[in-house]
């Protein structure tokens, strides 16, 4: 019989994964792999993963990594890729990693351009740390330390990364996905393979921000949640290419 779907080699064949049910972490860690294998580079990846539950693919994942200090993963990345051109090194990296206490890092590497590639895991909360307020939280959405809902007077807006970065001049590609939908898993795919490729033939940096849930944190069902992704997430964080500087060529 034709076999018509194998398990990528770029996750641990023995590994089980251990994220919540209704999370896709997993999903996206799949994509990873599947598309990478797909280009051949397998043997050249190298993970700067931060810290979170984004940080577990520490467990599943079968190609070279380091846990970066929590928020730093960009400025590792920098590092890593400069001193060995020939790699393809990503980051991985939750909202609270990137956006809160690596926000500085996340702009300096997207300003100088740096040749690597971000994988973004935005599902608006701290995932592994018990659900408290991050930067891409909703207003109104309840947060342990925002028990009466996010506050714009106390806590600000939520922070939309591909926006902010596409104020810069450097930035390549830019694209908000999410992978609620086999549709929309088909296109993180593409998105994901697009900022591995861009980094391949040396156009600079790329992010793919990939908007995801948390029923654990939410408080909601599996189901419940991938309503409110689609409903709330989806409506403050719109899916589709932010910038594509490939297309100006
Ligand atoms: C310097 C430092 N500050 C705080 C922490 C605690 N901490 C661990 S994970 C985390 C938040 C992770 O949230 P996010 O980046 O959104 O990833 P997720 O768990 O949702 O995937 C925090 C604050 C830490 N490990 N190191
Ligand atoms: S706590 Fe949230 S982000 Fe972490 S594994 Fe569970 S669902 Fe995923």
């Amino acid at each position: 019989m034709e076999k018509v779907y194998k398990r990528t080699i770029g996750i641990k064949p023995d590994a089980v994964s251990g994220f919540c049910p209704g999370c896709m972490h997993g999903t996206v860690h799949k994509l990873i792999g599947e598309v990478v294998e797909e280009l051949g580079m397998l043997d050249k990846l190298v993970r700067c993963e931060g810290i979170g539950c984004c940080g577990l693919g520490q467990l599943y994942v079968s190609h070279d990594l380091n846990i970066s200090a929590h928020g730093r993963a960009c400025a590792v990345a920098t590092g890593l890729k400069r001193s060995n051109p020939d790699s393809l090194v990503y980051t991985y990296q939750g909202d609270g990693d990137l956006a809160s206490i690596g926000l500085a890092e996340t702009m300096s590497a997207a300003n100088r351009g740096e040749n690597i590639t971000v994988i973004f895991v935005n599902n608006g909360i701290y995932g592994m740390t018990g659900g408290q307020l991050a930067p891409t939280t909703l207003i109104g959405m309840k947060a342990t330390t925002a028990p009466q809902g996010r506050q714009a007077e106390e806590h600000g807006y939520p922070i939309h990364m591909c926006e902010v970065l596409n104020q810069l001049t450097a930035p390549v590609y830019l694209e908000r996905t999410s992978c609620n939908t086999p549709a929309n898993v088909r296109k993180t795919k593409a998105a994901i393979k697009k900022a591995f490729q861009n980094q391949i033939d040396g156009k600079g940096f790329s992010m793919v921000e990939i908007v995801t849930s948390c029923p654990t944190n939410w408080g909601m069902s599996e189901l419940k949640a991938l309503d409110f992704l689609e409903e709330k997430m989806f409506a403050e964080f719109p899916l589709g290419v932010v910038r594509d500087k490939t297309k100006e060529e």
